[in-house]
């Protein structure tokens, strides 16, 4: 019993509260009828008659003690005031400050927005690829340039492991998974073996979209596209296309959008011409979709590609890409400052 109150007495010298309702409870868990303090009164009885004296004498005790460590620890927290703090706790607190969004992080979400209300869903995949996913299902032939370590980042111990510089093979990976209807968006960083200046850099931000389902048209991919213009651009922007060549689509095409800047009478933003390039497209190859495993007398598909950095810079008229990079604050706090 001694023993058991000398522990209790421990406990009870080791507390700290921070509120009076901290306290409360502290006064309820040793001192109301159930606490640990009464608890030894009700066990008194068992105690032999020649300890009563002392062990009784003991739980008085401790009882005071509790007592005047609660009011002890009340007092304290109440009497803490701005007199003897020298602080005033009913001062409002200092706005925190707040960040503001990457401008590419911007652009991306306005792009999603844009998509998501035509129905597209967003899908995401490694960063570490291999050849199959990232040119072979692609149509890429054997010998073309872009397999090229001067091109692609290899891992050395390894040629089928490498960084992935388009995000079509996650395109590849959801055909290869999923049958149509598919409509997508494919966001992610991608790599290049580029040195890096003030209009390239070896890694940068991608969406790429796809739409594979029966009856798909170019003319649906034109039309698609002209909305994401005018949406991303403003409603009087125009759109023209001009034949291109990808290994993974055919007929393929690059679009221009009609400068933002000068509205088209030419400016030096798009070098007097009228026209920004701002991405690549085409109609899904019937090999690549053979390769996923998709019917391609049954489906067709649209797919198209953008850089987030360059659709960014021409935006906001941003000069050199390296600025995303090098997260300068002086920089990123001229965007978006709402989180
Ligand atoms: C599959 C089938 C087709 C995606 C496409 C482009 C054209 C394109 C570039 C734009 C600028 C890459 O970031 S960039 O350097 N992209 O021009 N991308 S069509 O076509 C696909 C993708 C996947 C299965």
């Amino acid at each position: 019993m001694l023993e058991k109150i000398k522990a209790i007495r421990e406990e009870i010298s080791a507390i700290i509260a921070f509120s009076v309702e901290e306290v409360e409870d502290l006064r309820i868990k040793y001192i109301s009828k159930k606490g640990k303090v009464s608890q030894l009164f009700a066990d008194f009885k068992n105690v032999p008659v020649d300890q009563k004296k002392e062990v009784g004498q003991a739980i008085n005790d401790l009882k005071n003690f509790a007592l005047d460590k609660i009011n002890q620890l009340r007092e304290n927290l109440e009497s803490k005031t701005e007199s003897d703090t020298g602080i005033d706790l009913t001062r409002p607190g200092e706005p925190m400050k707040l960040g503001s969004r990457h401008p590419l992080s911007i652009v991306k979400n306005e792009i999603f927005d844009i998509f998501a209300r035509i129905g597209f869903i967003i899908s995401e995949g490694p960063e570490i690829e291999d050849d199959w996913h990232v040119f072979s299902a692609l149509n890429f032939p054997p010998e073309h340039p872009a397999r090229d370590m001067q091109d692609t980042f290899f891992i050395e111990k390894d040629p089928d492991v490498l960084l992935r510089t388009h995000t079509s093979s996650v395109q590849i990976r959801v055909m290869e998974r999923t049958q149509p209807p598919i409509r997508s968006l494919f966001p992610g960083r991608v790599f290049r073996n580029e040195a890096i200046s003030a209009r390239s850099h070896c890694i940068f931000h991608q969406i790429e979209g796809l739409y594979v389902d029966e009856n798909v048209s170019f003319a649906d991919l034109k039309q698609t596209l002209l909305y994401f213009a005018k949406e991303l651009f403003g409603e009087n922007t125009q759109i023209r296309l001009r034949p291109s060549f990808f290994p993974f689509t055919e007929p393929s095409a690059e679009m221009d959008v009609s400068c933002s800047i000068c509205g088209g009478k030419g400016c030096n933003v798009c070098k007097y011409t009228g026209w920004l390039e701002i991405l690549g497209c085409g109609m899904v190859d019937p090999n690549v979709l053979e390769a996923c495993n998709i019917d391609s007398r049954k489906y067709t598909g649209f797919a198209f590609g953008m850089g987030i950095e360059r659709i960014t810079m021409l935006k906001y008229g941003i000069k050199d890409i390296r600025h995303f990079f090098e997260n300068d604050v002086r920089f990123l706090k001229q965007f978006e400052s709402a989180l």
